[in-house]
């Protein structure tokens, strides 16, 4: 195996955003693009002798060109083993799993997540530290720092690995070893050691109807094993499941925009089935509906953690419960009934790492569909489908009869209140536009406590900064919240995900605690502070933009 040394000039755009580097197909395929990004990851861990490192993506396009260089570089830069998903394909909490599971010295984790894929699409790739989280800021920040100074990347010179078949490639009497493993079935049994699958079945074999998209993306094949093979759905609950590289032209984004196949047969009346739910790209995101019934994302991590002593790995309590900050404050009355403490952190699962890692958390949440626990350090989409199925079955009557989703919201929010909450994001606007709104509403934050819009008076309003626990690390200018006197509040933010432009995303979040008004529609409910938000940060004569481009 001979190690080559290559000249490489730097690229200025290599800052890691919400979640690792993402950008168009194209930018990687400039040549030393990716292998910049890569060996300034490897330079910044300073690898350790015989260090495994685990590789796989959600299988978009440029995937399997992208494993080949990393496999190639990791033989380059120290590894002894590099540990990859067959076909490349492992979805984010998988490959989270596998690195915990068997010990490697992280994982590079290839996806670009919600957005669309393809050659015109988005590609993308971030490192995953030991404990199977995204790499913390004080790593990103590192590698950003030498993407910008590099001038060299090393490269072993192996021949194409065969991707597509369990097994192992040995090279150089051991030295560096390349294996392919099944991530599914060590997926599907965690799962099944966390969930009372006995109890999940016998709902399914009930007639208790339920409807699984994974949108051509990743989840697909653990869909297939975990419902199918384990749970004895039928195969025609399941939808969208053999992974494409483009999504097959879609979003694979499970909103309830860019799900609308899975949207059009959950609201089709009676006709629809008891519980849907599609996951994203990578298969971290989730999104649950029941019958003609949406949960936000913030209401069904406020669920899961009232419902937890219900599935059997959390049966004797969780520890914590924490939340990205634009995530709606339903699950903070949860844990205040519970009493166990509640962290708000920045967007970003890797806000959460800590938290787990120190015991002090096991339930976390975002609004951006996204919820899992200390059991993995992503998200995890299937895991929050699965606890669904748990808690929906642990709840079923002496016949057998379950209650419905929308039953259970009501009686949660009958009990805690209802956080009404809905997200509007405003996407591919041009950036200087983005700064513009933003700079607006920053420049108002000394006159606008005390003024009242209608029914709402403003009591403060700052840029939210967040000061880690753990480590002592602090994170500004993440996200403008404007709070109001009577606990409601606009959110103000600019996504750290998109590759074209930017995306305003406004939150808006008020409190109901009659019982009365909970059947209401969030955007009817909310349509007073809509306009507040729009009022304050004149976002449609600084954009021209007149409504936003997604609604959740
Ligand atoms: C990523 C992060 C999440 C974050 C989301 C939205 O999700 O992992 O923690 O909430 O982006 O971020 P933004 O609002 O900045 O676009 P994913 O599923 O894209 O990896």
């Amino acid at each position: 195996m001979k190690i080559i040394s290559k000249p490489t000039s730097a690229f200025n755009d290599q800052k890691p955003g919400t979640s690792g580097l993402r950008k168009k197909v194209k930018v990687f395929q400039q040549p030393g693009y990716l292998e910049n990004f890569v060996q300034s990851i490897f330079d910044t861990l300073k690898v350790p002798a015989g260090a495994t490192l685990t590789v796989g993506g959600d299988g978009r396009y440029y995937n399997r060109p992208a494993i080949q260089t990393i496999i190639q570089m990791a033989a380059a830069n120290g590894f002894a083993r590099v540990l990859v998903g067959q076909a490349g394909i492992l979805s984010t909490p998988a490959a989270s799993h596998i690195i915990r599971k068997y010990h490697t010295y992280g994982g590079m984790v290839l996806s670009a997540s919600h957005n669309q894929g393809g050659i015109n699409g988005d590609f993308g790739i971030k490192y995953n530290i030991s404990n199977g989280g995204p790499a913390p800021e004080k790593i990103t920040d590192d590698v950003f720092a030498k993407s910008k100074l590099i001038t060299h990347y090393k490269i072993a010179d192996l021949p194409e690995i065969d991707i597509d078949h369990i097994g192992e490639t040995i090279f150089d009497d051991g030295k560096f070893t390349v294996k392919i493993i099944d991530a599914v079935q060590d997926y599907a049994d965690l799962m099944q050691e966390l969930f009372d699958f006995t109890a999940i079945k016998k709902l399914l074999a009930s007639g208790f109807k339920v409807q699984f998209d994974a949108m051509h993306a990743v989840t697909g094949p653990y869909a297939q094993e975990i419902f199918t093979n384990r749970l004895g759905a039928p195969i025609t609950s399941l939808m969208n499941c053999v992974p494409s590289e483009d999504f097959n032209g879609g979003h694979p984004d499970p909103n309830l925009t860019y799900a609308e196949d899975l949207v059009k047969i959950m609201y089709a009346g009676d006709r629809a089935p008891d519980f849907g739910a599609a996951s994203d790209g990578d298969g971290d995101r989730n999104m649950i509906l029941g019958k003609n019934f949406f949960v936000t994302p913030s209401d069904s991590l406020a669920v899961l953690a009232a419902n937890a002593t219900l599935v059997p790995a959390y049966a004797t309590g969780i520890a914590g419960v924490a939340r990205s900050m634009p995530t709606s404050g339903a699950v903070d009355r949860v844990a205040a009934k519970l009493n166990i403490p509640c962290y708000e952190t920045p967007t970003g699962w890797k806000f959460f790492g800590n938290l787990m890692d120190a015991g002090k958390v096991t339930l976390c949440g975002e609004e951006s569909f996204g919820t899992s626990s200390s059991h993995v350090r992503e998200k995890d989409g299937l895991w929050a489908v699965l606890f669904w199925l748990n808690v929906l079955a642990a709840k079923a009557d002496a016949c057998g009869q379950a209650q419905s989703v929308e039953a259970i919201l009501m009686a949660h929010w009958a009990e805690f209140g209802r956080n009404v909450y809905s997200r509007h994001d405003y996407e591919t606007i041009p950036t200087d536009a983005a700064n513009s709104v933003i700079q607006h509403i920053k420049a108002q934050f000394e006159s606008l406590p005390g003024q009242t819009f209608g029914s709402y008076s403003v009591k403060t309003c700052d840029d939210f900064s967040y000061l880690d626990s753990i480590d002592g690390s602090i994170s500004h200018n993440q996200g403008i919240r404007i709070l109001f006197e009577d606990g409601s509040r606009i959110v103000f933010r600019l996504s750290g995900t998109g590759t074209e432009g930017a995306t305003i995303r406004i939150y808006l979040e008020a409190f109901e605690p009659d019982s009365r008004k909970h059947h209401l529609d969030a955007q009817v409910a909310l349509a007073e502070m809509i306009q507040i938000a729009l009022l304050i940060s004149q976002l449609k004569e600084k954009t021209g933009r007149d409504t936003p481009t997604v609604i959740t």
